[in-house]
């Protein structure tokens, strides 16, 4: 079957799943033009380059407030507003209208060195009465830095937060700033999904492969940062409980999909090779054994394998890369072409990515605000059903129809 044939049946399912509202159009033309770094063969039809897609209805960018410093994760809080961290270790609320607060304090120290500091945030389901706030950072410790997760209780007037713990560290240490991962979740049991990174250097590199060690995993743990029940590898000798699933390499993107309820992530590959991810329990998800991407310096992974039995494929991946960093599925009603749909801030892509998707496959993909020359850095969907959005330079975007 030719390609076109291919791309045509895409388009004819995408119009009848979309009947009854306005319907996306299918370009056919995939939005990457420039050319891949290798030669490298996709597993399936549809695992990168999709057909393009266009947005029907008249959406709009609009930047509610500018000078934010180096924002990182942005959350709802129950009344609409917007929390915030920042980089350098503050957190800020912001209104849906882009008042944003002065910094809160009490925050344990952070190092932000690098791609480290105050990273991904979110509020406890029963927030409106217990006030807890849950975060990740880079903590430095006599050993080096490591990803850990920290609580603490917003306090009344919002300027600090108050008996801020630390819950729990993804150890090894390591003296390094590099691919610390850093977002999080809060599961349907009340638990904590948190990711992190196998912190770059070729010596820790391999421990992503480790199911004993805190280094590029998905990590599943109670508010009190102990091993969640149910976790894969409980009981297991010689693997730690608290993992869900490894073989990452730097995961900066965490979503539930609305629907089938199923952990999607995605992550960083090197000069190409970014990926998204349906995320399994215990499952191993390559790296660095299996990659579509290749050294920074031009040379090939390892052995310069994509494909291996045993190892996960990605659901699609970038080459060249767009650095896919914070993401959200669209649940609202206001753009209904949107719903279910995944978006994801893209750094070096300097847009955010809309992908559909049916049946676990990628389906189209668009590129939102690329006219804006930011770098994304994470988005999540707001009580009103907008979309509101961070970039490192500081500004945040809410991205509605006009
Ligand atoms: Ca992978």
């Amino acid at each position: 079957m030719s390609n076109r044939i291919i791309m045509f049946l895409a388009g004819a399912t995408l119009a009848f799943n979309a009947c009854g509202q306005s319907a996306s159009t299918q370009t056919g033309a995939p939005v990457e033009t420039k050319e891949p770094n290798s030669a490298y063969k996709p597993a399936f039809a549809g695992q990168t380059r999709v057909a393009g897609v266009k947005s029907a209805t008249n959406y709009e960018g609009k930047v509610l407030a500018e000078g934010l410093k180096n924002p990182w994760g942005i959350t709802s809080l129950p009344d609409g507003r917007l929390l915030i961290t920042e980089k350098a270790g503050t957190m800020r609320i912001a209104t849906t209208d882009g008042k944003v607060s002065e910094p809160i304090t009490g925050i344990p120290k952070v190092n932000s060195a690098g791609q480290g500091g105050l990273l991904g945030v979110r509020v406890d389901p029963a927030f409106a009465t217990n006030r807890m706030i849950y975060w990740v950072f880079s903590d430095p410790t006599a050993d080096g830095n490591l990803t850990a997760v920290a609580k603490g209780k917003l306090s009344a007037d919002e300027k600090t937060i108050e008996g801020a713990t630390v819950i729990y560290q993804a150890t090894p240490a390591y003296k390094g700033t590099l691919h610390y991962g850093g977002r999080i979740l809060i599961d349907k049991t009340g638990n904590l999904v948190i990711s992190t990174g196998e912190r770059s250097d070729l010596e820790t590199r391999p421990q992503a492969q480790s199911i004993n060690s805190g280094l590029g995993k998905v990590i599943r743990i109670t508010k009190d940062g102990k091993p969640a029940a149910g976790n894969p590898f409980a009981g297991q000798a010689d693997a730690r409980p608290e993992l869900y699933s490894y073989g990452h390499r730097n995961v900066q993107g965490l979503a539930f999909h609305p629907v089938t309820g199923d952990l999607w992530e995605a992550e960083f590959g090197p000069r190409g090779g970014d990926e998204v991810n349906r995320i399994e329990p215990g499952k191993n998800y390559g790296w660095p054994t299996i990659t579509y991407g290749i050294e920074y310096s031009g040379k090939k992974v390892g052995d310069g394998i994509q494909q291996k039995e045993g190892l996960q494929q990605p659901v699609y991946y970038w080459d060249p890369s767009v650095s896919p960093s914070g993401m959200t599925f669209y649940s609202g009603d206001r753009i209904p072409e949107w719903k279910n749909n995944l978006f994801i801030g893209s750094l070096s892509g300097m847009h955010i990515v809309r992908l559909v998707i049916e049946k676990n496959k990628v389906v189209g993909e668009e590129r939102l605000l690329a006219g804006e020359m930011q770098r994304f850095r994470d988005v999540t969907q707001g009580k009103d059903g907008a979309l509101y959005a961070v970039t490192d330079q500081g500004r945040l975007y809410k991205v509605d129809k006009k």
